[in-house]
C-alpha cells in the first residue's frame, strides 16, 4: 500500500520535470533567432532533410501517372498571387536570363515547336488536398538543351561530361507578386515541364496563362503559374512560401 502511494508521487513528479521540460524545450527554441520567418533550429532541421533528400533524389524515379480519364475536368483554383491581371498572352514572352548580360524572350509559339509531353499526375498541395489532373507542355530538360541553359559560362554544350550546372533555378510572374527557387536536379526531372495545356486546351487563366511550371517531384507551390522571368543561380532564389517559414525544398 505505503509502496503504491510512494510510486504515485514519484511518477507524479518525473511526469511534472518531463512536461517542464517540453516547456522549457519549446521555449528555448522559440527564442532562438529567426531564419526566413522560423526559429533557427527548426529551419536548419529543414535542412537537413533537404540534404538527407537531395542525396536520395533520382532522375529515374518518377511520379505515379495515371489515365486520362482519371484526370479532373474541374480543377481547383488555389493560390492567385500574381495573377490579379488578365494579360495578352498573344503579345507574351518569357523572359530567360541565361546568363549575366545574356537575356531572351520566347514567345509560346517558339514553345509550341518543341517536341510536346503530356503528364498526368496526383497534383499534391500542402494545404492537404490531392487532384490527379492533365498538363501538357515542353519538357524543362528539353527546352533548356535546346536554348543552352542552366550551365555555366554560357557554355552550352549539354552532353559534355565536365558541364559546370548552377545549383538552382528561379521562376517570377511577370509582376514579380509570386516567385519561387528550385534545385536544378529537380527542374531536369523528365515529368518537369513548361506547361500551357491543361486537359488538353490552352491553360485557362487562373492555372497560369499562358505558360505555368508543372513538376510533380514538388510540392503545389512550386507549381509557378504565369511565368514571367527564369534565371538560373548558385545561391538559392527567393522563394514566396519559404519566406513565410514553410520547407524551401518542398520535394515529394
Ligand atoms: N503565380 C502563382 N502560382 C501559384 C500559386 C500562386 O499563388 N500564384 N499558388 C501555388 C499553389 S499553393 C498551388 S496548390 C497551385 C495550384 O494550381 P491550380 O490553381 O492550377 O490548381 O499553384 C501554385 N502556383
Ligand atoms: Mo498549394
Amino acid at each position: 500500500m505505503k509502496n503504491n502511494y510512494l510510486k504515485s508521487i514519484l511518477s507524479f513528479f518525473v511526469f511534472a520535470i518531463f512536461i517542464y521540460g517540453c516547456y522549457f524545450g519549446i521555449s528555448w527554441i522559440a527564442n532562438q533567432p529567426k531564419i526566413d520567418g522560423i526559429p533557427a533550429p527548426l529551419r536548419n532541421t529543414l535542412r537537413f532533410n533537404e540534404k538527407i533528400f537531395t542525396s536520395l533524389f533520382s532522375q529515374t524515379k518518377k511520379s505515379k501517372e495515371f489515365s486520362i480519364d482519371e484526370a479532373q475536368t474541374r480543377v481547383r483554383k488555389n493560390g492567385l498571387v500574381g495573377l490579379e491581371k488578365n494579360i495578352d498572352t498573344g503579345e507574351y514572352k518569357v523572359m530567360i536570363i541565361r546568363d549575366e548580360k545574356d537575356t531572351l524572350f520566347i514567345s509560346i509559339d517558339d514553345i509550341k515547336k518543341l517536341p510536346k509531353t503530356e503528364v498526368i499526375f496526383d497534383f499534391k498541395c500542402i494545404e492537404g488536398w490531392s487532384q490527379v489532373t492533365h498538363w501538357g507542355g515542353v519538357k524543362f530538360s528539353d527546352f533548356a538543351k535546346f536554348y543552352h541553359l542552366g550551365t555555366k559560362n554560357g557554355s552550352i554544350i549539354h552532353d559534355k561530361p565536365d558541364m559546370d550546372w548552377y545549383k538552382y533555378a528561379g521562376l517570377e510572374t511577370p509582376n514579380g507578386k509570386y516567385f519561387v527557387g528550385i534545385d536544378m536536379p529537380s527542374m531536369m526531372h523528365p515529368q518537369t515541364i513548361l506547361c500551357y495545356e491543361m486537359n488538353g486546351k490552352p491553360l485557362p487563366n487562373l492555372d497560369g496563362a499562358p505558360l505555368r511550371l508543372i513538376i510533380p517531384v514538388k510540392y503545389g507551390v512550386k507549381h509557378l503559374k504565369r511565368i514571367g522571368k527564369l534565371f538560373f543561380s548558385d545561391i538559392p532564389p527567393r522563394d514566396y512560401w519559404a519566406k513565410y517559414g514553410y520547407d524551401y525544398y518542398a520535394g515529394l
